[in-house]
């Protein structure tokens, strides 16, 4: 069978919050742009994964005019609460920040109005076609090679944003002598739990008690989302509904648990938890967007965040690039980006070693688990403590600024 040949200016590969938030910012600005989904749309609705958006991605998604639902439903938060031991510590994000807070909204309904402004645009956008190969990615017209209901494709492009995740093509197709991955992971999973019942409490509450961690968290005024971690060799199967509630009650802080409204689970999962690091994040022509290059353990509300500062720094050079005829611009991206990353990546490292019960895998040697543990509840104790400690949790909580990539933003 012949392979059909198309063509555009950015093939994106990834039909995540990456890439369709990088494809209407690019399409605002004129330039054409072709989204490559592995799956089908409702398979990546399907999803259930973060809910909480810094200010800097509330900005973007304005930008890209696909707002109008978040801005209507989405829950502005002023504060976060953190609870020690059923001691609750309320962080002014507001007052801390100099007026910054968090949106809380969830990242399904993110990919759906992205979706659907993409819809609205007749944007090209191929779902159940996966990419199984980038050719000439150090050419001025790499290829992106994809399949389609028994149909090959060969589509040239300019630019390749690898907007597709962990387990993408993107990150694998830039060769290993050339890469360097940092990772850590954690000896224990999440368990995520979705229910039709009002949250515990209007804001977040981050907890750790000597049972565990737990997180109270929201999608709406009827909609929860529930975690608590457990042992990594765990299956969500051996976790009934009632199992699950048991222990959050037990978890949660004594006046919150009194409030708990429990129902029937509608999402149920387990997330492993992992800090990882790809350096550099391009390649050629091929950028590495999202969680192509990194990953967070979920504790700082990073991930999906860190996405969208990626989006915002490609976005801003290529649109540079392609506008004014200078591709030189793009070198700056890989630095750019992996500079707030880090911080993110601490950031989520730190809160998670403060809110679990880590056995010193962080330790050195002859260190023992209480050793290390009792370093860790202290650190919490002096930040929860601390109008100092509470600046510096609130000030990265909120997200740090954007990079400032040397090119003007097209807003
Ligand atoms: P995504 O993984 O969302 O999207 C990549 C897309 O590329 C996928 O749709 C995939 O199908 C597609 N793809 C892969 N290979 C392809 C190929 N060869 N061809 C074509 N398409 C291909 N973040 C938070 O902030 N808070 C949380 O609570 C949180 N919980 C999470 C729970 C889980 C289980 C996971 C996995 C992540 C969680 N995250 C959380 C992080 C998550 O929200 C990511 O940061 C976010 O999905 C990143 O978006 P993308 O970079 O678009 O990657
Ligand atoms: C969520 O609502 O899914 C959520 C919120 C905050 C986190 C992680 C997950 O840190």
């Amino acid at each position: 069978m012949t392979t059909k040949r198309l063509n555009t200016q950015v093939a994106i590969i990834g039909s995540g919050p990456s890439g369709l938030l990088l494809g209407q910012l690019l399409a605002k600005q004129g330039i054409d742009n072709v989204i490559i989904e592995r799956v089908s749309a409702d398979y990546v609705l399907g999803r259930i994964r973060a809910g909480i958006l810094e200010q800097g991605f509330v900005d973007l998604v304005r930008q890209a005019g696909a707002a109008h639902r978040m801005d209507q439903e989405g829950l502005v938060h002023d504060g976060v609460i953190i609870a020690h031991n059923n001691q609750q510590t309320r962080i002014d994000l507001r007052k801390l920040t100099g007026g910054k807070s968090v949106m809380c909204y969830g990242q399904v309904e993110i990919t759906r109005d992205l979706m659907e402004a993409r819809q609205a645009m007749a944007l090209p956008t191929w779902y159940e076609a996966p990419v199984t190969n980038l050719a000439g990615i150090t050419s001025d017209n790499p290829k992106v090679l994809f399949s389609h209901q028994g149909q090959d494709y060969e589509l040239s492009c300019d630019y390749i944003a690898g907007c597709d995740g962990f387990h993408g093509i993107s990150r694998q197709s830039i060769p290993a002598e050339l890469r360097t991955e940092y990772e850590r992971v954690y000896p224990f999973g999440w368990l995520g739990l979705l229910s039709d019942t009002p949250p515990v409490n209007h804001e977040l509450i981050y907890c750790r008690s000597q049972r565990g961690f737990a997180l109270a968290s929201m999608r709406s005024h009827t909609r929860s989302r529930y975690y608590i971690d457990v042992p990594l060799d765990h299956k969500v199967e051996q976790w009934s509904d009632e199992a699950f509630w048991e222990e959050l009650h037990r978890r949660l802080p004594e006046e919150a648990a009194e409030r708990l409204v429990t129902g029937p689970s509608i999402e149920k999962s387990i997330a492993p938890l992992r800090s990882f690091v790809c350096e550099p994040l391009q390649y050629g022509r091929l950028f590495l967007v999202g969680d192509a290059g990194h990953i967070v353990p979920p504790t700082g509300a990073k991930g999906l965040n860190l996405a969208a500062s990626d989006v915002a720094a490609l976005y801003r050079l290529l649109n540079h690039a392609i506008r004014q005829n200078d591709p030189s611009c793009l070198q700056r991206y890989s630095a750019a980006a992996l500079r707030r990353i880090w911080h993110g990546e601490r950031f989520s490292w730190w809160m998670t070693n403060m809110l679990h019960n880590l056995d010193g895998v962080e330790g050195s040697a002859g260190e023992g688990a209480d050793t290390y543990q009792k370093f860790m509840t202290s650190e919490l104790d002096f930040y929860l403590n601390s109008e100092a400690g509470k600046t510096v949790l609130a000030e990265q909580y909120v997200g740090l600024p954007y990079e400032d990539c040397g090119v003007p933003d097209p807003a």
